[in-house]
Parts: C-alpha cells; sequence; structure tokens
C-alpha cells in the first residue's frame, strides 16, 4: 500500500522540480506514507506549540536546528507532543500504540508530530529533517513505528576499538536513522574485560564516556556499557561488590543501561547457575533500584546453536532462573549466520522470553584483509515478533560500517518494506552525495569475507560476474572472445581505476578514506592488472606479437605488485593485506592471465 504511494509522491517530486530520487529517499521506510502529491514552501517562520515536557527536548532541540525561525505571531503553526499532551491533543487518535510510535502531519497550515512517547517524537522530527533536504515539503500523513524495539549497534569486536570521535559520529548516525542502542563493549579496551573490569576508568576516558553519553542522549539512543568479567571472575562477595562499584561509577558518567557479556571464555565462569545469580543480584541491588535504567542484558556463554549443549542445561539454567526482564543475547545458529524464524524456535523456548539478537555483520576481526560493504541480505523478514532486539557488531573501521548499519536500520524498523539494494544505494549517497558512484564501484567489489571459519559467504561483484564468465568460458574454450562480455570487463576496470583515483584524490568523506586507503590503492592495480590482460589477449588473438609482449610483461608487473601490495597493506592486522574482488573479479582476471601466458608459450 505504503509503497505505491511512495513511489507516487516521488515520481511528483521528481516531475516538479530538479529533485534527485535519493533526495526523496527516507530511511527507514516507514510504515505508512499516505499522499505526498501536492507540496508547500518550507516555511521561513513558524510558531511552535508544545506543552514544557522536559522528555521532549531533543526532539525540540533538533526541531529549532532544523528550522531556526520560530515566531510566536507566525501563522504556520508546528505542533508537537506525546499523548496525553495538550499540544496535539487533535491527533490522539492517529498516534500508533506502538512505543517510539508517531504520526506526522504536514499540510498548508501546520506541521503536527503526535507520538506515543518522547523517543517517538524525535523520530517524527527526524522523518521532518529528512523531508526538509526537498526543495518544497511533501503534504503527508505519516503513521511510523519500528518493528523490532531495540535496534543498534554491539561495539563488540576484537581489534583497534573505534576512536572517540568514530563513535560521537556513530551516534549521531543512529539518531538521524532511527537507531536506538549503543553498547558499548569492544574486546580491546582494559576496562571492559581483563585485567581492568574492577577498576573505574582514568580520568580522560572517563570524560570521553561522559561525553558519549551526552551525545546518545541527544540523538536518543541507549548508551549501554558492557562489563566482560568472565575470564577471572570469583563467585564472591567482593567481585559482586566491585561489579556494582564499577557500574555505580558508570552510573556517575551519566550511563543508564548495562550489559555484562561472558562470550569466548572458559573455567569458572562459564557456569550458568553463577551467571544467573550474579545477574539477578545486579538486577535486584542495581538496576531496579535506581528506577532509570534501561533493562539488563546479558551474552551468555553459550550464544549461539552450534555451541549449545542443549542436554547439559546452560540456557534452560539462564531461562528458568534469571529475573523475567533480564535481555539474552544470541547470535543464531553458529557464530556469523543469517537470522530467521527458526532460529528463534530454537532459543526462545530454552531462555524463555525473546532473544536479543547480536548480528555478527559486518565484523571483521577474523577476516580482516577484507572490508564488509555489500548490501545486508539473508536475514527473515518474519521475525518481527521473535526478538526484543537486533544489535550488528559492526567492522573496526566505523565509516565503512555505516553501508551495512544503514541497511540493518532500514531492516529492524519496516521488514516488510526493507530492500536490501535499495538501502545500499542510499546508504552509498548518504556517506558520500558527490562521489556515490565511485565508492559504488569500490563497495560493488567488497562485499565477501573470502573462505572463513563460519563459511560465511557474500555474493560480490555481481554485476559483472555473467560477463567474467562468458569471457572466460570463450578464452577457455579456444573460442572468439564473447564481445559484449568483453567491452563490459574492459568498462568495469576502467571504472575501478577511476573510482580508486577519484576517492583517493577526495576530501569528501576523509575518515571513510583514510580507512579504505589500503584497499583502494590494491583496487587501483587490480583494475590495471584487468586492463592489461584484456590488452595482451586481444593483441595475441591479432597476431601483435610486439605489442602482446609489451602487454604481457606490463601485466606481469601488476600481478606482482597486486602480490605485494597485498603483503604490504594492513600490515599489522591478524590477517594482513588488502583483498578487493578477492570472490569472482580477481580469480576470473588471473584465469584469463593464465591462458594468456599459455598462449604465450605455446606462440614461442
Ligand atoms: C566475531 O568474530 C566475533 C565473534 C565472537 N567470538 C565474539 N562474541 C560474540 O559474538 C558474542 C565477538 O566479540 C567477535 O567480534
Amino acid at each position: 500500500m505504503r509503497k505505491n504511494i511512495l513511489c507516487a509522491a516521488l515520481l511528483g517530486w521528481l516531475a516538479i522540480g530538479p529533485l534527485q530520487a535519493q533526495e526523496a529517499w527516507l530511511n527507514p521506510v516507514p510504515q505508512v506514507y499516505a499522499g505526498g502529491q501536492d507540496s508547500i514552501d518550507i516555511p521561513a517562520q513558524y510558531c511552535l506549540q508544545a506543552d514544557g515536557n522536559e522528555a521532549l527536548s531533543p526532539a525540540i532541540g533538533l526541531l529549532h536546528k532544523l528550522m531556526p525561525g520560530e515566531k510566536e505571531e507566525a501563522a504556520f503553526r508546528i505542533s508537537i507532543g506525546i499523548k496525553g499532551d495538550k499540544a496535539v491533543r487533535k491527533y490522539a487518535k492517529n498516534i500508533p500504540a506502538k512505543a517510539e510510535g508517531y504520526y506526522l502531519k504536514i499540510d498548508k497550515r501546520g506541521i503536527a508530530i503526535a507520538a506515543a512517547d518522547a523517543r517517538g517524537a524525535y523520530y517524527g522530527v527526524q522523518t521532518l529533517a529528512q523531508l526538509l533536504a526537498l526543495p518544497r515539503l511533501p503534504q503527508v500523513e505519516v503513521t511510523d513505528y519500528p518493528d523490532i524495539p531495540y535496534r543498534g549497534v554491539v561495539e563488540g569486536f576484537y581489534g583497534t576499538p573505534w576512536s572517540h570521535e568514530a563513535r560521537l559520529r556513530q551516534l549521531d548516525f543512529y539518531g538521524r536513522n532511527k537507531m536506538n542502542t549503543y553498547i558499548y563493549g569492544p574486546k580491546d579496551d582494559p576496562y571492559h574485560r581483563t585485567p581492568h573490569w574492577r577498576k573505574p576508568y582514568p580520568e580522560k576516558e572517563a570524560k570521553q564516556l561522559r561525553e558519549l553519553v551526552e551525545r546518545a542522549k541527544a540523538n536518543n539512543v541507549i548508551f549501554y556499557w558492557a562489563i566482560h568479567p568472565g575470564q577471572d571472575i570469583r563467585w564472591n562477595e567482593e567481585d559482586r561488590t566491585q561489579l556494582i562499584n564499577k557500574f555505580e561509577s558508570m552510573y556517575q558518567l551519566g550511563v543508564r543501561g548495562f550489559a555484562v557479556f561472558f562470550d569466548d571464555i572458559s573455567g569458572e565462569g562459564t557456569k550458568a547457575d553463577k551467571q544467573a545469580e550474579l545477574l539477578n543480584y545486579l538486577d535486584d541491588n542495581f538496576v531496579r533500584p535506581k528506577g532509570d535504567v534501561a533493562p539488563l542484558i546479558l551474552c551468555p556463554t553459550e550464544y549461539n546453536k552450534a555451541w549449545t549443549n542443549v542436554k547439559g542445561g546452560y540456557l534452560t539454567t539462564l531461562g528458568s532462573k534469571l529475573n523475567a526482564g533480564i535481555q539474552v543475547m544470541w547470535t543464531g545458529n553458529d557464530v556469523v549466520a543469517s537470522i530467521d524464524h527458526p532460529t528463534f524456535e530454537f532459543i526462545n523456548p530454552l531462555i524463555q522470553r525473546k532473544a536479543y539478537i547480536w548480528w555478527n555483520y559486518p565484523v571483521t576481526d577474523y577476516v580482516q584483509d577484507h572490508l564488509l560493504m555489500g548490501p545486508v541480505y539473508g536475514n527473515g523478514t518474519d521475525i518481527k515478533d521473535d526478538a526484543i532486539a537486533f544489535v550488528s557488531n559492526p567492522m573496526e573501521h566505523a565509516e565503512a560500517s555505516k553501508i551495512a548499519l544503514y541497511g540493518i536500520a532500514a531492516y529492524t524498523w519496516n521488514m516488510d518494506d526493507y530492500n536490501p539494494h535499495q538501502a545500499w544505494e542510499a546508504a552509498i549517497r548518504d556517506l558520500m552525495p558527490v562521489n556515490a558512484p565511485y565508492l559504488r564501484t569500490f563497495a560493488m567489489h567488497n562485499t565477501d569475507l573470502g573462505p572463513n571459519r563460519y563459511d560465511f559467504r557474500r555474493a560480490e561483484s555481481e554485476n559483472i560476474r555473467p560477463a567474467l564468465e562468458a569471457l572466460l568460458s570463450s578464452y577457455k574454450q579456444g573460442q572468439a572472445p564473447d564481445q559484449k562480455a568483453l567491452s563490459q570487463v574492459e568498462k568495469e576496470c576502467r571504472a575501478i581505476c577511476l573510482a580508486s583515483d577519484k576517492l583517493l584524490t577526495s576530501d569528501e568523506n576523509p575518515l571513510l578514506i583514510e580507512e579504505i586507503a589500503p584497499w583502494l590503492i590494491r583496487f587501483k592495480v587490480l583494475g590495471q592488472f584487468g586492463q592489461e590482460v584484456l590488452n595482451t589477449l586481444q593483441r595475441q588473438a591479432l597476431g601483435q606479437t610486439k605489442e602482446a609482449e609489451a602487454a604481457y610483461q606490463q601485466a606481469r608487473v601488476l600481478h606482482s605488485t597486486l602480490q605485494w601490495t597485498d603483503k604490504l597493506l594492513n600490515p599489522q592486522a591478524q590477517q594482513p593485506g588488502a583483498e578487493c574482488g578477492s570472490k569472482v573479479l580477481l580469480p576470473t582476471l588471473e584465469a584469463l592471465f593464465e591462458i594468456a601466458a599459455s598462449r604465450r608459450e605455446k606462440a614461442e
């Protein structure tokens, strides 16, 4: 229903002015979007109607930033409020009966944002923010709410934790894309895990954490701080107190959400009854008495089906003993897996609650030579009633992770309307509006993980795969090359070189470029190699021996450069190197190179 209306609206906008379709893309796609064919001028002045509700300050703060022209005497009215507020009484029946839901109406007389709660009001303003990027405001009625209650990110990877700056930018990104959860739990923060989980943060780190909490609040994101005590915890009064003290020190920094992780440990700390007892103790003596802290989260030791010993009773013990309000994380059928309805049929009965999904994508801490910049796909769209939460564990490259996170925001908000490729395209434009075509070319060939211990693979180079296959098959069979395929592959290799040049010299998103620079350098060589391989084969076919030899030698140099760059780039990683196009493009170009080499040998 909504899709057609939204499409009509987009076409309408496209027809009235020099609008780009991307400007009209709303992320996440709203549940119901009605109207939009007519539009109004963006009002320069407006009068604001809101009951002085403190909880609305992030929403109103954002509105003021977007539209600074508040004037008491203005005729155009913006009303904003939550259920029960006088300012939006007229719209009470339009407010969706869903947490974080909102109703947004734009017409000639004004704008109304009537929400189920404060976060819903904020999301209403965020939708307005996206519409304000258009030259004119569409006259619409949006009725919107999330499918999954908690959506966002768990910074839970091994390797270099995100920088303070990167985290601040992430929190703004979550606010814009209606993600409400950020869990701080980088494995390599010594104050999160052994050896220093018992100690408070030093002054500098504490100050930064306070700043992050503030930024999270401004973006209506719940900042959870996670502790990982399991490797050396003692199940005694002293360690319980240490834990409460650490939580209290984080509470003093403003933290209002807590998690305890028992993943990837061995020994005494893995006992289910002890973990449940500790979590209940923290819940009873800290979380609930505080009154303003989000439900406690536990990451269990058996956190995926492949590692579960049902008969051993670990999960059933947690399920039966943990306080009802405590949430339990789950990564799916394996450490890294797609999430679907059967995932929950297994886990939910064991833990006697809806699972809290920790999705290990786009994390690359086990394939550090790869970047995962492809579309988010493969998860069931029928799981909205199964999961209490869905959070993504990202790459240590914060900016590059945003392509996946954008898709995850869209997926978790509105599963029925989630379109992986549409979200992917929009994410690329969001990250680099000016250089989007070049980033798209790069991302297209940087999606797969390569062979890995979890057998989790992604489609890669799909735009050119059929042409590569056709070309290789014609050369293998000793036939004249498929001309259409040949020119497509040539064009793609040129596009790869151009994309690399443009991105390496762009100052559009310097943090992103810095993260992906090793891969961009290798990408350029890959494009050059492809061009020289094709040149060699064509010269050989024409009997141009001298030119074929020159092209072949050039291809050899580039092939060696590819191998050297893979050794030298990203050297400090567990899996050093910077793999690009490693699933389809590089293997095909190498196979073509071998054919060229054997033709050369035969000709000698
Ligand atoms: C991804 O490599 C990854 C997997 C797990 N070993 C860790 N824990 C959970 O997934 C719960 C995670 O920290 C790590 O990033």
